[in-house]
């Protein structure tokens, strides 16, 4: 059952972040000994998530100040929002499909292109750490439904109840006229996604959500899909999405990102691409909000979206904040 072993990540204390060790720009094919100082930039530690989420990027923060490794980095910080009843869109609290039931979906990515996820998950809070589990203790990459929550159980995570009295009041209400549709910015949904370095210059990603509220029993959205709404490639930086997650399916948008940032885009000029991709294939359609996020291996970050609104939260030595994304509209 085991394929991949448990690595402990060790912790270096606080001098990691002081030391700026030094890491290859790009240049995959050179060794660390041939490079010449202009080759090479300091590695900055930073976080990076989608929307405001501030409370995930200090605590991913918490993780990197002391040495850890950006894997833990990550799946930590996305759970304080899982955790987090009073944001709807994630983990407990989430709001429920159109049958009432909330079921969540996320993935996890390490620097080794190692991934695991979940989707359709019901009764765990914590799906992005069932996701590493499926990652490090299976020989699978996604578990659904009955099968992901039975090995949750087996794993150790506790049956929760992850409607709340909000969620299901609002879901009462809902019903009465079981309309849906979406709003921008305000879309039934604000999913996390986040990326991080750590002091090795190591990338690692998690994408976790509720799905859009009162989706179709069954749906799955972008999130928890590999290279949709997530993708890690540690020799080139990582992207994340939110928004309307069957758009970003059909276009494999993560991926995508990563890979124009392959080809020498900038995170930013990367992500505007991914958003003109869907735009180009929704031609004259105003009703729907996508945000990208992407991080490249020098630690630059860019964001872009379709309407004004979106955002995404940073925590870097130089501080925390929050950038305002420019959009296609
Ligand atoms: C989905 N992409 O399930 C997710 C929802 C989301 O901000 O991103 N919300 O389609």
């Amino acid at each position: 059952m085991k394929r991949r072993k448990f690595l402990k990540n060790s912790t270096t204390g606080t001098a990691a972040l002081v030391a700026t060790p030094l890491m290859v720009s790009c240049k995959n094919e050179k060794t660390t000994a041939s490079l010449s100082e202009s080759d090479q930039v300091p590695i900055k530690p930073i976080a990076v998530c989608t929307w405001n989420f501030q409370n995930a990027t200090a605590k991913a923060w918490d993780v990197l100040k002391i040495g850890g490794s950006a894997l833990d980095a990550v799946e930590q910080g996305v759970m304080v929002e899982e955790a987090d009843v009073t944001n709807e869109t994630v983990g407990k609290g989430g709001r429920p499909d159109r049958d009432g039931h909330v079921t969540l979906d996320a993935c996890i990515m390490d620097k080794d292109g190692n991934c695991g996820a979940v989707v359709y998950l019901k009764n765990i809070t914590h799906p992005v750490s069932v996701a590493r589990k499926v990652m490090e203790e299976t020989p699978h990459i996604i578990l659904a439904g009955k099968g992901a929550e039975k090995f949750a159980y087996e794993q150790g995570f506790k049956k929760e109840d992850l409607l709340t009295e909000s969620t299901r009041k609002q879901y009462e209400e809902w019903k009465k006229t079981s309309k849906y549709e979406t709003t921008i910015n305000i879309e039934n949904h604000d999913t996390i996604g986040m990326l991080a370095i750590d002091k090795n210059g190591d990338i690692a990603g998690a994408c976790t959500t509720s799905g859009m509220a009162y989706k179709v029993a069954g749906r799955v959205g972008d999130s928890p899909i590999i290279g949709a709404g997530l993708y890690v490639d540690n020799e080139v930086g990582g992207a994340t999405a939110t928004g309307v997650g069957e758009e970003v399916i059909r276009t494999v948008g993560s991926f995508l990102i990563v890979e124009l940032m392959r080809q020498g885009k900038s995170p930013q000029e990367a992500c505007e691409e991914g958003v003109r991709r869907i735009m180009k294939k929704n031609e004259g359609r105003e009703d729907f909000q996508i945000g990208f996020l992407a991080i490249n291996k020098q630690g630059e970050t860019g964001g872009y979206c379709v309407h004004p609104g979106f955002s995404y939260q940073k925590y870097d030595p130089s501080g925390h904040g929050n950038v305002v994304s420019n959009s296609f509209y």
